[in-house]
């Protein structure tokens, strides 16, 4: 039977009830392989089977001492009904005392594919039949974007949605300069699910209809599947100077789009002074940006010519505005594309971007799939998502966000379902200390014993995607997927609905959250909503029973390839942008007036608080990149077997230059230490010249494995890098994270080499 994820569609083998094997979907011409991780895990040691509460939480409760106990005590198996009762009482005190601004349940979080049993969705939609919760703003994954972006040009999901398809580059497209690479070890995935991954097939299209490929990266391997692409080794988040270099040779030679400009753009002149000198004495020419990119000033300038010359794609990546500053390279990505005045040509303009996820580029129509419906939420006191440690440090604290002063919430219990943030959030070692101070309770509902589940107070048993009935779906995958529960729930794990319909009951609102429908029940409500919404759009759909019995059903391709911003270049009146202007807003008089000193009214260079230029370099040499895994998506399946594969004497592999490793008498297969002023973990070492030099790569993922857990700052054994990385927002405009901004420096590891413990289950005691 099939199932989808967020890395494929799979049919999943089973025999007497156990799976045996999966075989990639038929129609999907370039499989992820990390599908084969599931069927070791899914039945595995490492699941959570039954409810259980940490040992000192059941006898001292939400004791500040108790708190601090979280992630280094054993556990308490306990009933459903005991373990369910003690949330219902918590959340009912916490609520009636603090109210409902004291529950946080962002639930940040990819959880699993399948639109129903979204795990994000169900504990929102729980808590506002309480009477709301704190939510997140935003996604780790485009923080500084997706607030920018509708201040400057649009809403970032409805540009992703025009994004110009491959197509028309394989057509129209002479020269591909992509910021980041187009990385196919990321367009494995796409949120919701993928059935069919054509970046790979695509790029090799491309090239054989005569694309040119540029890398500017600091890892050659970003664009290892563009065949011939050249590759520009630029520092890490430089790619702003870099770009300005660009923008300056342009201008000197007189070849940018002056009428573009003019006629699609507000306001080209102040940007103009800026990068020509005018208006703060220093030229952003080739030469300036070479000395802070580190490459020769003359590939900036040859660079910037072939731009002009050809039909030219930019690519930006979205690691880079996951950095200091990083709307920056975006603002400015824009604007270079403005200044070239290929926007909304067949294969020209700028993508934001190709690859970070597999269905970006598709030729694909938009069709809205089956939601579950969150309700509304009564607490209007989100935080940007990133802000999570601070938010916990600062109960009552104020601070700037996209115009606005805001107030943190003062928080009294945690709900955290289908994320970790032990994977994603930064500065672990601060994070883990207000893990332990604030929150009186902390409730997960978790898959697995990782460390989200270790460090909280009860944990609640999830089922996996094969336990459950589910729809697959993603707005521009070709395929909705019926997923039938092909094996029975491991243990006495639950769906998060029966969780949450059973906490509803105790807490008095089970008629609201259920609204009367079983699992079948709302399967079949919300593909009729939905097939509704695509038959308006023109899109006939087969009833529940015959795609239930089919087990898919596919989406027609559209006859047109998409064009970004097509309509707005045919007609700019009729068809103005979203921003204050109408236009493309190069210079924003909104973004202006809000005078933040870390984000003017246009793109500009900034110097990240740490990067190769720093006088930091001189204590952390370093530049460490924690991009996204290949073997796993995040923290998911990393004790699947795919991942453990890749691991080095069982941590995760690090990449460092030949000579940065020569230096340190280090070697392929060595374990080092890798640490800077807030933390140390260790990694495995891998040696490729494909690597700039001064930068190191050790992917994220590896579940959080400190060598003492009842100590602070203690050593990371396992090659989780955000025990390293610098939590601190983008800027006073967007507060997004900034995981790409971090030094650090890396030592042989002498000694005798620590056990790895992550993917061992917690301790287990009576009470
Ligand atoms: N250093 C660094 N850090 C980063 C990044 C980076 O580039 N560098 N990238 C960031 C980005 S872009 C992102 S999106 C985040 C990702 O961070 P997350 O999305 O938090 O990471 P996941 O590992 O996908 O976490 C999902 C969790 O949900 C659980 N789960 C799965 N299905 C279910 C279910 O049905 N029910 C329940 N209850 N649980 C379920 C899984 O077991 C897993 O623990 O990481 C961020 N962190
Ligand atoms: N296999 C797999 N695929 C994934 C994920 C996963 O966990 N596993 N996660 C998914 C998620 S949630 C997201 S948000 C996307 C993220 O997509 P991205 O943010 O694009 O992914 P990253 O892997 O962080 O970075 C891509 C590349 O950008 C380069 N890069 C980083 N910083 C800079 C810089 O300052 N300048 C330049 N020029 N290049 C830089 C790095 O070399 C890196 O390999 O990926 C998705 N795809
Ligand atoms: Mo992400």
């Amino acid at each position: 039977m099939l199932t989808s994820t967020h890395w494929g569609v799979y049919d999943i083998a089973v025999k007497d009830g156990k799976v045996t094997g999966v075989t990639p979907f038929e129609r999907d011409p370039d499989p992820s392989p990390i599908g084969h991780s599931i069927p070791g895990a899914v039945q595995g040691p490492m699941r959570v089977r039954h409810p259980a509460v940490r040992k000192s939480y059941l006898e001292h409760g939400t004791s500040p001492a108790s708190r601090r106990k979280r992630g280094a005590d054993a556990f308490v198996n306990v009933s459903w009904n005991e373990a369910l009762d003690l949330v219902a009482a918590e959340l009912k005190r916490v609520t009636t005392q603090h109210g409902n601004s004291a529950v946080f349940a962002g639930s940040y979080g990819w959880s699993s594919a399948g639109r129903f049993h979204h795990a994000q969705s169900q504990v929102h939609r729980f808590m506002n039949c309480l009477g709301g919760y704190v939510a997140h703003l935003g996604t780790y994954s485009l923080g500084a974007a997706r607030t920018l972006l509708p201040r400057i040009l649009m809403d970032m999901d409805v540009m992703r949605s025009q994004q110009t398809a491959w197509v028309s580059l394989e057509q129209h497209c002479e020269l591909l300069v992509a910021f980041g690479g187009v990385p196919s070890k990321n367009a494995q995935v796409n949120s919701g699910g993928i059935s069919q991954h054509e970046v790979r097939p695509m790029l090799k299209r491309l090239a054989a209809a005569g694309v040119k490929f540029v890398n500017v990266s600091p890892l050659r391997q970003d664009f290892e599947s563009a065949p011939g692409a050249e590759w520009v080794p630029v520092r890490p988040n430089t790619d702003t100077a870099f770009m300005l270099g660009l923008a300056h040779t342009l201008i000197a030679d007189d070849k940018h789009d002056k009428a573009f400009l003019a006629k699609y753009c507000t306001d080209f002149e102040p940007f103009r002074k800026y990068v020509m000198g005018e208006s703060d004495g220093v030229a952003k020419s080739a030469a300036w940006a070479a000395q802070i990119c580190d490459v020769p000033a003359e590939t900036i300038t040859n660079l910037a010519r072939r731009m002009a010359q050809s039909r030219t794609m930019i690519n930006v990546a979205w690691a880079l505005q996951r950095g200091d500053h990083g709307e920056q390279p975006y603002w400015m990505a824009i604007t270079l594309a403005c200044l070239l005045g290929q926007i909304g040509t067949p294969g020209g303009g700028f993508a934001l971007a190709y690859g970070p996820v597999g269905i970006e580029g598709a030729n694909a129509r938009t069709v809205p799939g089956p939601l579950l419906p969150q309700g509304m939420n009564a607490v209007k006191t989100p935080i940007p998502v990133a802000r999570i440690t601070d938010m916990l440090e600062n109960p009552g604290g104020k601070y700037d966000f996209d115009g606005k002063v805001c107030t943190y919430p003062d928080i009294r219990l945690i709900y955290w379902a289908g994320g970790n943030p032990f994977h994603h959030h930064q500065d672990l070692n601060r994070f883990v200390r207000a893990w332990r101070s604030k929150p009186e309770t902390i409730v997960v509902n978790e898959q697995y014993w990782n460390p989200a589940a270790k460090f909280a107070d009860i944990v609640l048993p999830a089922n996996t995607m094969l336990e459950r009935g589910d729809i697959g779906s993603s707005n521009r995958d070709r395929h909705m997927i019926a997923m039938k529960r092909v094996i029975d729930p491991v243990a006495e794990s639950r769906s998060d609905y029966d969780i949450f319909s059973e906490l509803s009951g105790k807490l008095g609102v089970k008629e609201k959250f259920t609204e009367g429908r079983n699992e079948a029940a709302w399967l079949r409500h919300m593909y009729d909503v939905a097939r509704e919404r695509a038959k308006k759009i023109g899109i006939e759909q087969p009833s529940f029973e015959a795609f239930w019995s089919e087990g898919l059903i596919e989406v027609p391709a559209p006859l047109e390839p998409a064009v970004m911003l097509k309509k707005f270049r045919e007609d700019p009146v009729a068809n103005k942008l979203p921003t204050p202007s109408g236009k493309i807003e190069i210079t924003s008089p909104t973004i202006a007036s809000f005078h933040y000193d870390d984000c003017p009214g246009h793109p500009a260079w900034f110097a990240p608080v740490e990067w190769l230029g720093s006088p930091l370099t001189k204590k952390y040499p370093l530049h460490l990149m924690s991009h996204q895994p290949s073997t796993k998506l995040h923290s998911q399946y990393d004790h699947g077997s795919v991942s453990v594969a890749s691991k080095i004497q069982g941590r995760e592999a690090m990449t460092l230059h030949p000579q940065d490793a020569a230096a340190r008498g280090i070697k392929a297969g060595d374990v080092v230490r890798v640490f800077n002023d807030r933390g140390a973990c260790l990694a495995g070492v891998k040696i490729d010249d494909g690597v700039r030099q001064g930068v190191a790569v050790l992917p994220t993922g590896a579940w959080f494995d400190p060598l003492d857990v009842t100590v602070d700052n203690s050593l990371e054994k396992h090659g989780n890098p955000n025990v390293l990385t610098l939590d601190k927002g983008t800027s006073k405009l967007t507060q997004g994270c900034t995981a790409h901004t971090t030094l650090v420096e890396v030592e042989l590891f002498k000694g005798e080499l620590p056990r790895v413990t992550a993917f061992d289950p917690p301790a287990f005691t009576s009470r």
